[in-house]
């Protein structure tokens, strides 16, 4: 019989939909030593909050996060809430007991991002970090095929993360101030392109060489006002690294990519292949096996849909595809085996492992700066 798994959840708008799914869905679509039950939803507007909870089956509602350290009814946190409110309820709540689940980026700043990580060493219960593309079935695909060594010696990492909702007659919101956001594309997606290339290689990024950070619009609306604020984070950030093995990377995270409305690509070359992918096409992973003749070599085009032998690819029917939503629902899964003592199906990240995609993004940032590059053990 699977044990309960009592969950309250920080932030009720866009993540707060994406998780209350997750979490609502794992135990309908696997079977897991951990039932998430919907216990308490947790946000600033009462009315609003009651609204939410109802429609997706959230048991209680509280106003005050606070309330939540002592609510022997919640045994794990779920934070959805923009990134200068990640650090200090997951330290909170890390010191009451609980597990934590955080969203990404796993801070606005490095000091922030550091004492979560050292919360997370000293605490008893389990942290993670919604990096949900690991979950996408051809982004796991792509981690077995390297793990298998199909690829063999990396040469090169080219990753990019190109939206373009970002222009001149976008509002103000917290996304667009460093005080809340701590940075603009690049917190918000060079994070998940960082974390994907680190998670796919299984290696760590030692050095930035270059970055060039731009903020091309300087001010927005502030809506529900005539007036313009200052946007002071980065529109785009461009920036090249190197991996402990000595692979070569580029990093391009903008929203301003006019055209590409939610691009997530990476590509790899191997000494014996390469793999490429791309979220506006989740569900395929291409393959390029170098070790095949070169009369008949070429990408392969995989549908990563194949219930018994792609990761997380058991939804629905062979060949139905999956979405965005469906990598919640798998990492909320993993979650329950981890926290029930089994193994999750691709490696979770957690505050530690965050952090250290953390530490890039803060060494892209120095090295924009200072115009030079930066090694990674100089940024602690
Ligand atoms: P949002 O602006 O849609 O929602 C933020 C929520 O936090 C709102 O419900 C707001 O009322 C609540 N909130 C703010 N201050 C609060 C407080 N003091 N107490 C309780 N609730 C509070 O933001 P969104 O897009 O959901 O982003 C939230 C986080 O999720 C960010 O860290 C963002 O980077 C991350 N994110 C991750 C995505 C992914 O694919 N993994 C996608 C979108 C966002
Ligand atoms: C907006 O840029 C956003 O929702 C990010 O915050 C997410 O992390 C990314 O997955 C999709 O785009």
């Amino acid at each position: 019989m699977p044990r309960s798994l009592p969950i309250a959840l920080i932030g009720q708008k866009f993540m707060g939909r994406a998780h209350s799914n997750g979490w609502g869905q794992a135990p309908r679509f696997f079977d897991l030593p951990m039932t998430p039950a919907l216990a308490v939803a947790c946000g600033r507007d009462g009315a609003e909050l009651k609204a939410f909870a109802a429609r997706w089956g959230w048991a209680r509602t509280t106003t005050d996060w606070r309330e939540l350290a002592d609510d022997d009814g919640v045994a794990l946190v779920d934070i959805g809430t923009p990134n200068h409110l990640h650090a200090e309820p997951a330290i909170v709540m890390l010191e009451a007991g609980k597990h934590v689940a955080c969203e990404k980026p796993l801070a606005g700043t490095l000091d922030d991002a550091r004492a979560m990580r050292d919360a997370a060493r000293r605490a008893r219960g389990k942290t993670f970090v919604w990096f949900n593309y690991r979950r996408c079935p051809a982004v796991a695909l792509a981690w077995q095929l390297l793990r298998a060594g199909r690829l063999g010696r990396i040469y090169h990492v080219r990753a990019s993360y190109l939206q373009d909702w970002g222009g001149a007659g976008t509002p103000m919101s917290w996304r667009f101030q460093k005080k809340t956001a701590g940075s603009g594309a690049h917190g918000d997606l060079n994070a998940h392109a960082v974390d994907l290339a680190r998670f796919l290689l299984g290696e760590e990024i030692v050095e930035v060489h270059g970055a060039v950070s731009r903020t091309f619009i300087k001010e927005r609306m502030v809506p529900g006002t005539r007036d313009k604020g200052r946007s002071d984070v980065d529109d785009a950030v461009l920036f090249s690294a190197s991996f402990r093995s000595g692979a070569m990377a580029s990093f391009e995270a903008t929203r301003l990519a006019t055209g590409n409305q939610n691009a997530n690509r990476i590509e790899i070359n191997g000494e014996l292949g390469s793999l490429r992918w791309d979220f506006e096409a989740m569900n395929v992973l291409h393959f390029y096996d170098g070790t095949e003749s070169r009369q008949t070599a070429g990408w392969r085009r995989i549908m990563a849909t194949a219930g018994d032998v792609h990761p997380y690819a058991t939804y629905w029917p062979d060949a139905h595809l999956l979405g965005y939503e469906h990598t919640f629902v798998s990492m909320a899964a993993d979650i329950c085996r981890v926290l029930g003592g089994r193994k999750a199906e691709v490696p979770l990240p957690d505050f530690s492992d965050a952090f250290e995609t953390q530490r890039v993004l803060e060494a892209a940032m120095r090295s924009a700066r200072e115009r030079a590059a930066v090694r990674i053990a100089e940024v602690t």
